[in-house]
Formats: structure tokens, sequence, C-alpha cells
């Protein structure tokens, strides 16, 4: 009885993304759409034109005589404190006397117009006495400039197992950064109320951190800052926690003009003055056994965290919880070393230092191949997890589908055959050359940070029957209110079109943690499902009480009560009007904190995960040998999905991802001066991929299985771990180079642009 919900109303299957109706219209409320005030100013953000150095003097005069300007604001005029950092708090809003960073924002300049601000901007006379640049985490080593003490991951005895180790081999590896570029650029509004209360609209993943970092500047109690997200035109992490300072800024400049301000980044401001995912500079030494069991793994994970923290902590955190990806490994030791340079601080994207640690191991097993003369798969395919192994972080495997993945998507596809395809493409022509490589992922689902695996959900029931909900989930293209809704929905059995999700606000649900590290849906979807099923059964007990039946024997379907299976004629409307009557809440308000997840800092050991998602990924390129060109034929995956509540935005997901991946690896090259200045800072000069670039086929096949309890309705989290996939186009170009060139050196240095690809085609 209970489980036949999903075939009425509220299908689960059939729903579509409900943006899609205003996102193709133009009607999608973002920041600079919410209707501003009469008299609003706007900002723009002066700062610094050096990487490194001592400011001498600045001189706003000229600026501030600009008719327009109201008002230039310098770290003088913060009435809290000058600072932002969430982890460590080393990150000013505004510099003081000295500048890390080319784009740190120096001061404000607010005017009437956002063209007057541009033009005061250029008016500002600054003078820095320049200080040495560090720009690369291997100088910063050198120079012992970090953010913070190192990290390490141990299991078993890695020196020993080397001893017992028949193959040994040792190698070098860099990844580069990789630029958000979400479509909507940073920015908020900020609007005074009254007695100095503010609100703020911001385009960020992270209200309360917005809301915690205002109080903090602003010197005043965090009730007196409301922060609201309509939407965001994409995040992927870059507005987790690099959203805060604009916001923070245009609520300083309302603070002080008593005014709403609007402060939106133009996109050249934005490449220039944030972080970015962090390039990594590694080392790492793999043991084998003749078997090709790897029998150790050590590795140095050089992180280039930026001029200040942000998030590199907790990024550099899991890049050791991913450093052996899908494989499993009894000696193990990682360390990480967060190095401080004088790049804007690099933060969150897609993957969160994951997919940098697992770049290292699958460089790792691809060396030792090509050493061995054998191909990767071999090495990969004995190693893969299986239940019950250990993590380096002491959890135990549990529900493994690596195994499973890897020998779906190679029967699937045939493999083998496509690889003999390749093979005779590759025998038969010299002008292009094929290479194929398979890639395995496997990615934690929570926050790896414990105490952060909460959220609430607060959901009223109007006395019409209508529902609202609210949670911290933040919708940023990635479908998570879609899902939200169909959770209302599904649990009362109304129709979706009753359904409204709120924009998120700090008043209405408090202290959340950031639409971040793939769980979004999964925490905020479990305190919806509590809060609805709380509702639902005070509401039967209405019911029961009203037809005087027992409370067990009634169901809601369609909007209609039935009892014992046979439709009444109270309807769902009726009902929720007799619950009012009776003075019974319509409200609910319901927390949920992962459970059985814990982790020891102390100890590095832990069980930090919820649960894990598994996949395996087959890419297939051609190279063009005369320019070093390349495209993908094609990309096949078999992915766990576990039981997906929304196939087309999972779906969404996953070829979204696996895009941003192939990006990383292969064409996305951002360049820093050895000033410090970004080079790649505009999109002629910064390529991403577009459709062409991807591949001319994508077949993403789900993987059955029975789903996990610790996901929402048994859906696994979806947003990150594709992207990984990505990792394998670096492979399978280096394959086709390699059978092109014998004489070619496997390097590790990615993005494996078309200039590497051809310079490696004809190196000695
Ligand atoms: N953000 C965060 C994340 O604060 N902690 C995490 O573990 C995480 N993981 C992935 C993406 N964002
Ligand atoms: Mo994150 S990389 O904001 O999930």
């Amino acid at each position: 009885m209970k489980n036949n919900i999903k075939e009425h109303i509220g299908l689960k299957q059939s729903m579509k993304n409900i943006d899609s109706y205003t996102h193709v219209r133009g009607e999608s409320i973002y920041v600079d759409d919410v209707n501003v005030r009469e008299g609003t100013f706007y900002a723009v953000v002066f700062d610094s034109p050096k990487a490194h150095g001592k400011i001498n003097s600045v001189d706003y005069s000229k600026a501030e005589q600009l008719e327009g300007v109201q008002r230039i604001l310098t770290y003088k005029d913060i009435p809290g404190e000058n600072q932002i950092g969430g982890i460590i708090p080393d990150e000013p809003l505004f510099a003081e006397s000295k500048v890390h960073f080319w784009g740190q924002p120096i001061a404000l300049i607010v005017a009437e117009s956002e063209f007057i601000a541009r033009q005061a901007r250029r008016l500002i006379e600054i003078d820095i006495e320049e200080l040495p640049v560090l720009t690369t985490a291997k100088e910063a080593k050198t120079k012992a400039s970090f953010i913070n003490e190192p990290r390490s991951f141990n299991l078993g005895d890695t020196e020993k197992a080397f001893c017992d180790c028949d193959h040994v081999f040792e190698g070098e590896t860099f990844t580069n950064g990789q630029e958000q570029l979400y479509i909507e650029t940073q920015g908020s509004y900020a609007e005074p109320l009254e007695n100095g209360n503010i609100k703020i609209t911001s385009s960020t993943q992270g209200p309360t951190q917005v809301q915690k970092a205002t109080a903090n500047v602003l010197g005043v109690s965090m009730h007196k800052i409301e922060v609201d997200v309509t939407r965001l035109g994409g995040g992927f992490g870059g507005k987790e926690d690099q959203a805060t300072p604009w916001a923070v800024m245009a609520a300083l400049a309302t603070y002080h003009l008593n005014q709403s301000v609007k402060l939106i980044l133009s996109r050249h401001d934005d490449l220039r003055m944030t972080g970015k995912r962090h390039p990594y500079e590694s080392t790492f030494k793999i043991g084998l056994t003749k078997d090709l069991k790897i029998l150790a793994y050590e590795a140095e994970f050089l992180q280039n965290s930026g001029a200040a923290a942000d998030l590199s902590p907790a990024i550099a955190e899991r890049t050791l919880f991913h450093a052996t990806n899908s494989y499993f490994v009894k000696n193990v030791k990682t360390t990480v070393l967060s190095c401080k340079t004088n790049l804007p601080p690099n933060t969150a994207f897609r993957g969160f230092g994951g997919p940098q640690g697992m770049f290292v191991i699958e460089s790792a097993i691809a060396k030792a191949a090509n050493e061995l003369g054998i191909s990767a798969q071999k090495i990969q395919e004995v190693n893969l997890l299986k239940e019950n192994d250990e993590f380096s972080y002491g959890q135990i495997a549990v529900q493994v589908e690596a195994g499973n993945s890897w020998n779906s998507a190679k029967s699937n596809y045939d493999f083998d055959n496509l690889k003999k395809e390749v093979k005779e493409f590759n025998s038969i022509n010299s002008a292009f050359k094929k290479g194929i490589a398979l890639m395995p992922i496997t990615f934690g689902i929570s926050f790896t940070n414990t105490p952060m695996n909460h959220a609430r959900a607060l959901v009223h029931i109007y006395l019409d029957g209508s529902v609202g909900i609210s949670t911290a989930a933040v919708e940023m293209g990635q479908g998570v209110n879609t899902k939200l809704l169909q959770i209302a929905a599904q649990v009362f059995s109304i129709d979706p079109k009753k359904v409204k999700i709120e924009t998120t606000n700090t008043t209405r649900v408090a202290n959340t943690s950031p639409s971040a590290a793939s769980s979004t849906a999964d925490l905020n979807g479990k305190a919806l499902l509590k809060a609805c099923n709380a509702l639902l059964e005070r509401i039967k007990k209405v019911a029961s009480n009203e037809l005087k039946v027992d409370s067990g024997t009634i169901e809601i379907i369609d909007e209609n009560v039935y009892v014992n299976n046979s439709k009444t004629d109270l309807s769902w409307a009726q009902l929720i009007g007799i619950t009012m009557l009776k003075r019974v809440a319509l409200s609910e308000n319901a927390h949920y904190a992962t459970p059985e997840i814990h982790y020891d800092k102390t100890k590095e050991k832990g069980h930090p995960f919820a649960y894990h998602v598994y996949g395996t990924a087959i890419i297939i390129t051609t190279i063009d040998c005369t320019r070093g060109t390349y495209i993908f034929d094609t990309i096949k995956i078999v992915h766990d999905f576990g039981k997906s509540m929304s196939k087309g935005i999972d779906l969404g997901q996953a070829e979204g991802a696996l895009a941003q991946g192939i990006g990383w690896m292969t064409m996305e090259e951002i360049a820093y001066g050895k000033d410090g200045r970004l080079l790649s800072n505009a999109l002629s000069t910064y390529k991403v991929p577009d459709i062409f670039s991807i591949a001319k086929t994508i077949d993403v096949l789900p993987l059955h299985t029975e789903g996990n309890n610790m996901a929402i309705l048994k859906s696994k989290a979806v947003g990150e771990p594709p992207l990984m996939y990505g990792i394998g186009a670096y492979f399978a170009i280096q394959n086709a180079i390699r059978d092109f060139n014998p004489n070619y050196e496997l390097k590790f240095h990615a993005p494996m642009t078309p200039e590497k690809v051809l310079m490696s085609l004809y190196e000695k």
C-alpha cells in the first residue's frame, strides 16, 4: 500500500527541471534582475595592480571629485573587523599597508552609475613598492611559505612494503588551476532596512557565510543581516567562499550611505580578482608486486593555495581522501602542503581537491604500465577496491561498486573490441592516431568536515492545501529545487504545481552549510523529508478523528483521502481546512544531521563519508599528428546514480561535470606571468570546452544497484563525481601520442593542450 505512491501524482521519473520554463523565457531572476530601489548606487572594486608589495600611497582625490561619485570606501571605513577568512582569519576585505596578489581589493568606489564608478577607478593613483613574487607551489615550499601545517594520511608501512615490491617507480606531476567560469559573475545587492538592518541579495552558495562575514566586518550581530539567494547562474565551487567579499562590500556601502548598493563584477574583474581551482605540483612513488598489485603508494602534494587560506585546508584534506581513487592499496603515505603564493586565494571547484589527488595515482599507474610494457588497464583492474577494503583514512568500504562499474563498462560497451579497433586504426594510419583509456572513479559523499553535515527545512502548508518550502539549498542550475519539490509532492501525494520552493534565505533557515560537496539534495532533502513526514502524520491524525478510523488505515493519494485503500469524500484541501480549524500546526521545521559519520583529525582516521559514488568511463580520442589537435570520438560511462530521482537532471549533471573535467585536463590553461599577473584574463585567451570539444558521442549507462539509504530516496549525489572521468582524457591522448612517437617520454603535466601534444609527437 505504502509503496504505490510513486505511481500517482508527483511521479518521480517524469519531472522536468522546474526552472526550464523561466530560463528559456529569460524570466529567471538572478541578482542583477532583482528590482532595485529608486536612487540605488553602483559600485566597482579598485584592486591591486601588483602581486606583492608595500602600499606607499593611494591618491583618491581625482576620483572623488568626479561628478556622480558618492564615496570611496577603504579599510579605514570598516566599523568592525577587516577580516573575511572563513577557516583561518588571514584575509582582509580591503588591503591595508600591503598587497599580496594582483587583483586584491583595496577600495570600493560607489557612484550613481557603474559607468561613473569605472571612470573614477582610472583616476586613482597608487604607489606600490614591489616585493618578491611567488607564483608556484614549489618556489613557496623552498621559501617555507605555507598556509598551515602539512597533513598526512598513513596506512600500513610504506617503507617496509617498498622493500617487498618487485617494481618501484617514481615521478612527478602537475595539474593547472581552472577557472570556474560560472555564467553569472559574482554579484550582490544590499538594501537598508529599518534600524540599521541590511538585506543582501547575493549570488552565493553559502548565505550563512555571507551573513557571518558581513556582521563581522560591520561590527554588528548576525540578526541584523538578512541574506537572500534567488538562484545562481552557476557556482561550481567558485561561490562557496568567494561570493562573500562582494556582498560584504555592498553591505558596507549601504551601512555608510543608507542607500541600496549594487555590486556586480564585470567578467574581467571577476577573472582577475577571484581564485580558481588549485594548481598542484606532486611527486609519487608506487610499488607493485609481480602480479601487479599496488603494495605501496606514497605521494606528496604541493597545493598552490594563493595568498590566503580561503578553503585551501579543506581542499587539501579532500586530496588526501581521494589519493588512491578507486584502488585498494595496503600501504599508503600521503602528505599535502598548502603553499602560500602571490596568486588570488585559490578556492573550491567541483571535486574540491579530489581530482588533483586522483590524477597523481592515475599518473603513477600510467608510468608503471609504460615501464613494464603493459596497458594501464591491467594494473587498474587488479587493484580495484573491493567490499570491506580499508581506505587510508580508516573507513571500511561497503556497497562497493568499483568492480561492478568497471566490468559493466567493459562488457556493455565491448571494451575489448573497442581496443582492437583502436589498434587496427593505428596500424594503418600514421597521420592520425587513436588512444583509449579507462577511468574509474570513487568519490566520498559528505563534507569532510563532519560538523558541516546538517540541514534544516521549513515547510508551510497554506490553508488552501498549497505548500511553501524553505531550505538551505541554493539552486545553481544543478536542479536541486526540482528534487526538493519532488520530495514534497511525493510525500503529500499532491500536484507538484501546488508546491513552491522559496528563495534561500537566512531569516527562514539559519546557520546553514553552503550548497556544496555534492550533498545539497541529500542534506536538505533529508530534512525536508522529515518535515513533510511529520506534517503528514499530524494531518492523518486529524483525518482519523474526522473519519473515526484508525490513523494507520489512512493514506493520501492524488489529493484524496483513502481509508483502507478506498477513496473517501475528503480531499486534501478539505482536510487541510479541517486541520486549520482544529488548530493543529500546519508548519514544520525539521533538522537533519548525517548519522554514522565521524572523523578524528589527531589520528587522521574515521568514517567521514556517508557513502561513496562509483563509476567507470571509457574514453577514445583521435589525434591529428600533423597539427597536434585532437577530438574525442566517444566517451562511454557506467555511472552509479543509485536510484535516480530525475534522469534528465542527473544525466545533465554527469555530462556537464564530464565536460568540465575534460576542459581541465586538455584545454583550459590558466597562465600567470612571473610578476603574478593573470595572462589568461579573457575568454579569448582562456579556452573552455564547447559542444564540439567534448565528444561526438557520449553514452551514460546507469549502474543498477540497490542505492544507499544515506542518499535522499536512495538517489546518490551526482554533482561532482563525474568530473573526474575527464582525467581519462589525458591518458587517452597520451596513449595516442605514444603510438605515434616511441621516443615520447610520458609526462604528467595537465592540461594536455594541442601545443603540448604537437611537441610530444615530435620530441626525440
Ligand atoms: N566544501 C567543503 C566542499 O566545505 N567541504 C567539502 O568537503 C567539500 N567537498 C566538495 C566540495 N565542496
Ligand atoms: Mo563545492 S567544489 O562548492 O561542492
